[in-house]
């Protein structure tokens, strides 16, 4: 009899836990949300980020700003997942991951910049691409032509908070989990 209540307890314990088990865990590398309130505000976004070294590791010359050079290939970097040098169809085309992380407002045809058709896109096809963008001068909020941390950060987030609230909050914030998470766009 004792053993049957000491089952039932254990059973009814992993019950409790597997309902109570919050959204925000199952997407999200612990510690992001600071306050733990569901939702990310800029700063928690900014250390989350920070975090990862993104800004540092595309900042090859090491002066604290992104070029547009190196904006450019960081940004190459993330779509060109194998490394390779160049972007084959798979990674051009990706609907989640690199390409679904530029490419969310669905705007842009990566075919298209495959000027010669070739089936791949190479590092000077993609800089004309992505140069059409935008992108670059839509971060660049001061307009001196480089990028400090806080500018990149500020864009990263604005590409995340769809809805324009200035909070990450769910949907959104399941796709910052996907892309944060092991494999995901930003595990680098
Ligand atoms: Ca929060
Ligand atoms: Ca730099
Ligand atoms: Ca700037
Ligand atoms: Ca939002």
């Amino acid at each position: 009899m004792t053993d049957q209540i000491t089952k039932l307890t254990g059973l009814a314990a992993i019950l409790a836990a597997l309902s109570t088990t919050p959204a925000l865990s199952q997407t999200m590398d612990a510690g992001w949300d600071a306050d733990m309130d569901g939702a990310l505000s800029q700063d928690e976004f900014a250390t989350g980020l920070g975090d990862r070294g993104i800004f540092g590791g595309w900042d090859t010359d090491t002066d604290s700003m992104l070029s547009q050079d190196e904006f450019d290939d960081g940004v190459y970097g993330t779509y060109d997942t194998d490394a390779s040098g160049d972007l084959n169809e798979a990674e051009y085309g990706m609907t989640d991951g690199a390409a679904g992380f530029w490419n969310r407002d669905e705007t842009v045809d990566h075919q298209a910049w495959d000027v010669d058709g070739d089936g791949v896109i190479l590092a000077n096809e993609f800089a004309d691409g992505w140069g059409e963008t935008g992108r670059f001068g839509e971060f660049d909020s001061d307009a001196d032509g480089s990028l400090t941390e806080d500018e990149f950060t500020t864009g990263i987030f604005g590409e995340y908070d769809a809805d324009g609230t200035g909070v990450i909050e769910e949907p959104e914030l399941t796709d910052v989990g996907d892309d944060m998470g092991d494999e995901g766009f930003w595990d680098v």
